[in-house]
């Protein structure tokens, strides 16, 4: 049977972490993997949304866990929350990040 692959496709802003401006990525199984470098600013006066095009392959009887980060300085960077994707899971899904008052919504699929 072909694997599954989950495509994440748009991120949206509802609640910043930071006052004002987050400076966000996202890991995948623990790998930096969204922007392309560095960070990308959402909220206040910057984007409340964006696409984008990220592919991972499901491993087989396994799962693919993204996260989403706001990066801070000198402190830590925040973890807004976590999202397991399963190999059962199928079609045009959506999760929020909730975590420290945030509010993300990652729109993803798997197929
Ligand atoms: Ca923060
Ligand atoms: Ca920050």
């Amino acid at each position: 049977m072909a694997r599954k692959v989950v495509t994440l496709r748009h991120l949206q802003c509802f609640a910043t972490e930071d006052t004002s401006t987050d400076e966000i990525y996202l890991t995948v199984d623990g790998v930096r993997s969204w922007p392309q470098s560095g960070i990308f600013s959402m909220g206040g006066v910057a984007p409340r949304e964006v696409p984008m095009h990220i592919e991972k392959v499901i491993p087989r009887n396994g799962v693919v866990t993204v996260k989403l980060f706001d990066e801070d300085s000198p402190d830590g960077d925040d973890e807004l929350g976590e999202l397991v994707v399963r190999e059962s899971d199928v079609g045009d899904l959506a999760f929020d990040f909730t975590r420290d008052e945030a509010h993300y919504r990652l729109s993803y699929n798997v197929e």
